[in-house]
């Protein structure tokens, strides 16, 4: 079975985990934002290619969903000591050494996805991981304060304001013109189904959407998708501030709605939601909280049966 599936970081990640235990045989293609992409100290950050790569390879700080696991931060505190900026962000040691490999990749000439295929061949995911696209398209946050109106990237949003200036809109630069990877629309036409993962609808998969050509590929396939939104809440991280600033609600029902029935065949949800339901759309309530690995198992399973029973 082929099975296609678009990730952010955290929440994608651990869902990720979890599709590939239990479909073990399966061939599973992720196809990666990279909208939150940042070159910082001349080099090429990719958190949420990255957060899926240590997550599946074993090598993620499991406590906080991000970077490397036994981290330490001395080239950070070097950094800081000759006042180099951005402090904000926090590069550990051994997370530097994968953005050196790209860094010098992508300056040797190679694209983004070649690249991480190399990465990969390290880390072993077990899945086949495609950025979403080789051209360079980040977003960016509009925000408006006592400067006035400006757009500021996504990190500085995210990492250093803590999201707490509210976004007025958000902007993928370079989305127009941005190609899907190589193999990414192939991917897609010959899955048997798309899963899409609890991740953040707005910054994640609504970032891997906006790249032309990839969300009118999945209208003609089953899209089974988990709500990344609980009771009216995020499971974590910010989606509200995120959701909100694209004037949807916080629920899984409005979710749903902006993905749109065009899109989505299947869609999970918390039993607390249980009610939510949109006309062309098979609605299961189901726990979908990823408390472990066999929890993350079983969601991902239950996408996975309700898919091949639409498909
Ligand atoms: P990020 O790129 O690191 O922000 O991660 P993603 O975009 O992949 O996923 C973030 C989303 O995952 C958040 O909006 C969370 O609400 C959602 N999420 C995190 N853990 C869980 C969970 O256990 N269950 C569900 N249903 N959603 C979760
Ligand atoms: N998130 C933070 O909240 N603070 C950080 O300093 C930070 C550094 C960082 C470095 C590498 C990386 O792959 C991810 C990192 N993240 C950090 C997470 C990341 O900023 C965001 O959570 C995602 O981009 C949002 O999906
Ligand atoms: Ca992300
Ligand atoms: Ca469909």
């Amino acid at each position: 079975m082929h099975i296609v599936s678009l990730a952010g970081g955290i929440g994608g990640a651990r869902f990720l985990r979890g599709l590939r235990a239990t479909a073990p045989d399966a061939s599973i293609t992720v196809i990666g934002n990279t909208g939150d992409d940042i070159t910082l100290f001349g080099l090429r950050v990719c958190p949420d290619l990255d957060t899926v790569m240590y997550t599946l390879g074993s090598g993620i700080d499991e406590e906080q969903g991000w970077g490397r696991a036994k981290e330490s931060h001395v080239v950070k505190e070097e950094l800081a000591a000759y006042g180099v900026e951005p402090q904000w962000f926090g590069l550990g040691d051994r997370d530097f050494a994968t953005h050196i490999v790209r860094s010098q990749m992508l300056e040797a000439g190679y694209p983004l996805s070649e690249i991480t295929q190399a990465l990969c061949a390290r880390w072993q995911p077990g899945v086949r991981l495609l950025p979403m696209s080789d051209d360079r398209c980040e977003t960016h946050v509009v925000i408006e304060d006592e400067r006035g109106k400006r757009a500021i990237h996504f990190q500085e949003w995210w990492v250093r304001l803590r999201a707490s200036v509210p976004a007025r809109s958000f902007a993928l630069v370079g989305a127009e013109t941005a190609k899907p990877a190589p193999g990414v629309l192939e991917a897609i036409e010959q899955a048997d189904v798309i899963v899409l993962p609890p991740s953040n609808p707005v910054v994640s998969i609504g970032t891997i959407l906006q790249v032309p050509g990839i969300r009118d590929a999945l209208l003609s396939k089953t899209v089974v998708g988990v709500s990344p939104i609980i009771g009216g809440a995020p499971v974590r991280g910010m989606a509200d501030a995120c959701l909100t600033a694209i004037g949807v609600e916080t629920t899984a029902q409005a979710v749903l709605e902006l993905y749109g029935s065009e899109l989505i065949d299947g869609w999970l949800v918390a039993e607390e939601d249980a009610g939510v339901a949109l006309d062309g759309v098979r609605v299961l309530a189901r726990p979908i909280l990823m408390h472990d690995a066999d929890a993350s198992a079983d969601i991902a399973r239950t996408a996975l049966d309700l898919a091949q029973e639409l498909a």
